[in-house]
């Protein structure tokens, strides 16, 4: 295992203690979101009761295994022309449903924390996975700017996130998430190679059969 693997950033600072970085630019911070998950629930039974969670097409014409909504000034879309940021929903054609204020907070919070100060998120794209649902390995490039991270908050049932290279051949780390963990991906982790895979079996206290994953971008 690469040495500097998991260990601790600062653990001498109390209020870092939780930070795991597991590359430059990639870091984990255990139970970040545990205070807010109340307001984070709240402002998901918001957000999908206006735009509801859906199962997009790829470009090859698969149906993707995860549901996806989005809130915020954009969000991500894929039919079988392409991946892209749109400001509107294509299912209700209305804007997507405003960031919840505390969403965009514990984004910056936790962006601030990994070294990313100032980062003000424009796409909060939801992300459901029911047992078996899986996303295969990916770059995210959609966005205009990767100089900003992305800030990911894991909810609800556990998953083993797959962390790869800068080339898609390159051998993935296996990285377990569970509930409440927020991670954050900038600088020379931003474009690596990632993906989640399939969903165990479970049952949630709060969500149930699922798991939820919040990506917040700097997308426009
Ligand atoms: C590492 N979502 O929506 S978030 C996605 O758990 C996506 O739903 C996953 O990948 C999920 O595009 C993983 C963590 C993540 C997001 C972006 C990254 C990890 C990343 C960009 C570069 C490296
Ligand atoms: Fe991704």
């Amino acid at each position: 295992m690469t040495p500097d693997l998991f260990d601790s950033i600062d653990a001498a600072r109390p209020d870092e203690a939780l930070a795991e970085q597991l590359a430059d630019g990639a870091v984990v911070l255990r139970g970040f979101a545990l205070p807010a998950q109340a307001a984070l629930l709240d402002g998901l039974r918001q957000v999908v009761a206006q735009a509801p969670l859906r199962h997009m097409v790829t470009p090859g014409g698969f149906t993707m295994s995860v549901a996806m909504t989005n809130c915020g000034a954009l969000g991500w879309v894929s039919n079988r022309r392409g991946y892209r940021y749109a400001p509107l929903d294509p299912d209700g054609t209305l804007p997507w449903p405003a960031m919840p204020r505390d969403f965009e907070r514990l984004a910056a919070e936790a962006a601030s924390r990994a070294g990313f100060p100032g980062f003000v998120p424009d796409a909060c794209l939801v992300n459901r996975y029911e047992p078996g649902a899986r996303l295969a390995l990916h770059q995210d490039r959609n966005e205009r700017d990767f100089d900003a991270p992305i800030v990911s908050v894991s909810l609800g049932l556990p998953a083993v996130f797959l962390f790869g290279g800068q080339s898609r051949a390159d051998k993935a780390m296996r990285v377990p998430l569970v509930h409440g963990d927020v991670a954050v991906w900038g600088g020379p982790a931003r474009l690596r190679y990632h993906g989640v895979m399939p969903l165990k079996d479970g049952e949630h206290p709060l969500l149930g059969r699922c798991r939820i994953n919040l990506t917040f971008r700097k997308a426009g």
